[in-house]
């Protein structure tokens, strides 16, 4: 097989072990500070709207991103990750509902040199699922205390906190099973074991989809079914960008550092297949087969997720995962 960026070691490694982490992949002048520069433009704005709003004490722009970020944590004691995050809540989602989809985000989902590995991954049709995220993970400490999880005491929730157990496959509607859907996970900013680096679980992709639990941190697979002895952390580096099967076990720790940790994961499927998430849309990021079928147009694209967010102001759909909330086995 030709492959464009991977090594056969590599495409090998994944199949067998459920993910590939390639070190220095990206640039840090060409792909990850425009996209930071923009979340500081983000920030910024958000920063003068709680200040005009009375719930933040100063707009504090002589602090770099990451103490800004936490300096309005603190203050306002909300958590306000909806406001940068590149996708709509999952419940009571309103016509002004925040999201952020600038131009920057557009050019990372349509990466050339992330393309490449996924297009070695997966073929050359593909399709940028709309399961995606940019996590501001702040220190846990700034987080409200509403975020306990009774269970493990520490803050938890998939847009802020510690992330529990999981399989992307697990989080995504049925429709997708046999979707060849893969995560792509890179930090912007240093993710290490004190600000809650991801932590994954080597060929768990081989034991089919497991029940997930309803948890006040979000889906989680009990620990019982978990080869919790194969789990590793997984530190990264601005460059690094790990690439994992739909039904690789993964989670992350807290942050008990005190800078926010920041990454991206983001799906890729072959065309065609389902999402798992089909009221929120997705584009296709490349095609060799019709290059003219690609979406280019970042402004097309934020529209698309705007229309989204019209459409579900009004239907106020809840049905995004097949788990139920009162399940015996979860008890
Ligand atoms: O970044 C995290 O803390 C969790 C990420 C995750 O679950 C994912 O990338 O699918
Ligand atoms: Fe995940």
């Amino acid at each position: 097989m030709a492959m464009n960026r991977l090594t056969e070691e590599e495409y090998q490694h994944f199949q067998d072990e459920g993910y590939v982490l390639v070190r220095g992949l990206l640039d840090q002048d060409q792909d990850i500070k425009p996209v930071l520069h923009e979340y500081g433009d983000v920030l910024d704005r958000l920063a003068h709207e709680l200040y005009d709003a009375g719930e933040i004490k100063s707009v504090y722009d002589d602090l770099g991103f990451g103490d800004r970020m936490i300096a309005c944590y603190r203050d306002s004691g909300r958590v306000l990750s909806s406001h940068f995050d590149c996708s709509l809540p999952q419940a009571s989602t309103k016509e002004d509902s925040p999201v952020w989809v600038g131009p920057e985000v557009f050019g990372a989902l349509r990466n050339e040199t992330l393309l490449d590995v996924v297009e070695d991954l997966i073929g050359p049709e593909v399709f940028s699922n709309p399961v995606q995220h940019i996590r501001i993970k702040p220190p846990q400490d700034v987080l409200p205390d509403s975020r306990v999880d009774p269970k493990t005491g520490t803050k938890g929730g998939f847009d802020a906190g510690v992330t529990p157990w999981h399989q992307d496959n697990g989080v995504v509607l049925p429709e997708a099973d046999e979707t060849n859907m893969l995560t792509v996970w890179w930090p912007l900013t240093p993710a290490t074991l004190q600000n809650g680096c991801l932590k994954i679980i080597p060929r768990s992709h081989k034991k089919g989809i497991l029940h997930h639990c309803r948890t006040v941190s979000g889906l989680a697979v009990p620990d019982p079914m978990l080869d919790l002895d194969r789990a590793f952390p997984v530190p990264m580096n601005p460059g690094d960008v790990l690439f994992l099967h739909r039904r690789t076990c993964h989670s992350s720790l807290p942050n008990v550092s005190d800078e926010v940790r920041i990454s991206f994961d983001i799906r890729y499927n072959p065309t065609g297949q389902a999402t798992g998430r089909s009221v929120f849309p997705g584009f296709v990021a490349r095609s060799r087969l019709n290059p003219d079928s690609e979406l280019r147009d970042p402004e097309a694209w934020a529209q698309s997720w705007y229309d989204a967010r019209v459409r579900l102001a009004v239907e106020n759909i809840t049905h995004y995962n097949r788990w139920l909330e009162n399940d015996g086995v979860c008890a």
